[in-house]
């Protein structure tokens, strides 16, 4: 059902924690990873096991669906060819320019280095949205201006700005594949509800504290993997479940899929765009972490029955940026 813009607005009003942490923080709910949280959730690591939730950054990515995104462009710009190749075929510019280096670091000299380049948004797979990411009505978290993020970038709010956090805390993975009964992915048309992330963490025995990180297992990703369409909807969590993050003090959240909420506008609220996306990152400024690859750690809470671990989610520190690559790993 959709919500209306007073629903909307009544859980921004519930949510919001502008001045929370002052006026000036841009940390926003990562402020609920205290130090004494890093210390609980290195003292999950029981087994040694290192599980990756990063999806591959390559051509064969994701995106595409909407014109604004492509996938990555990766081009070799130093490969062991170029000293000889270059020099017997390139243009006078190029030998030049390029293969007078590489004859002169190459030649005669069998220890070799390659070098590649790479172009390509910064949402393209696995990800962080930064709390500059979205904004209603003019305003950024903490109230900061939306005019702050400038053909620069941003100002305020960029991605490096959460650096001191890590991002690392106790992670839990709420698998609603294996509640549902799904063989691999969570089909479109149902959203994720509050009271199933409870009835999730009941079944398995997990308990979310303050400055958690909660990780929403849809099948999203693997069902991608499976078919290669990146275009396919899938569920996600129902805009109202920022209240449910809310009260929990839950630091961050991530999830398999492209944007972390139910992607059906007709399960949205009348009027907006990414409701809940509107109230994590800009009202109560709760990052979302989106396209990991949650099928591997999944299978290995299903194997041993542990949904918590040490998440150490570390997002790239480009300045400015309103979103940045990361390549997650769950430590068990
Ligand atoms: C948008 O689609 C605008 O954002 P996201 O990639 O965070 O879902």
């Amino acid at each position: 059902m959709t919500g209306t813009m007073s629903d909307f607005r009544k859980a921004a009003d519930e949510v919001r924690n502008w001045g929370r942490w002052g006026d000036d923080d841009e940390l926003g709910t990562l402020n609920f990873i205290t130090p004494d949280k890093v210390r609980e959730a290195a003292g999950l690591v029981k087994k040694g096991s290192v599980i990756s939730l990063g999806g591959d950054f390559s051509a064969g990515g994701p995106q595409g669906a909407f014109k604004f995104r492509q996938n990555p462009v990766h081009v070799m710009t130093v490969d062991g060819g170029d000293a000889s190749t270059l020099v017997e075929y390139g243009p006078q510019w190029l030998r030049n320019a390029v293969a007078a280096d590489m004859s002169a670091f190459f030649a005669d000299n069998p220890f070799r280095f390659n070098d590649d380049l790479i172009v390509m948004p910064l949402q393209a797979a696995t990800q962080w949205d930064a709390m500059s990411h979205v904004y209603y009505e003019d305003k950024l978290y903490n109230g900061f201006p939306a005019d702050s993020v400038t053909s620069f970038g941003a100002f305020h709010l960029g991605i490096e700005k959460v650096d001191s956090k890590g991002i690392t805390s106790r992670g839990v993975l709420l698998d609603v594949v294996a509640h549902r009964g799904e063989d691999t992915f969570c089909r479109p048309g149902t959203p994720i509800t509050a009271d199933e992330l409870d009835e999730i963490a009941a079944k398995q025995n997990v308990e979310i504290g303050s400055g958690d990180i909660v990780v929403v297992h849809t099948g999203w990703w693997t069902r991608f993997l499976e078919t290669g369409d990146g275009g396919e909807a899938g569920s996600g969590l129902h805009w109202t479940c920022a209240s449910w993050l809310h009260h929990r003090e839950v630091a961050a959240v991530a999830s398999d899929n492209l944007m972390v909420e139910d992607p059906d506008p007709g399960n949205g609220v009348e009027g907006t765009f990414l409701p809940m996306h509107m109230l994590c990152l800009r009202d109560m400024g709760l990052m979302l972490g989106e396209y990991w690859d949650l099928g591997p750690l999944a299978a290995d809470c299903a194997a041993d029955g542990v949904y918590e671990f040490q998440l150490v989610a570390p997002p790239l520190k480009v300045v400015g940026a309103v979103g940045a690559p990361v390549s997650p790993i769950a430590i068990k």
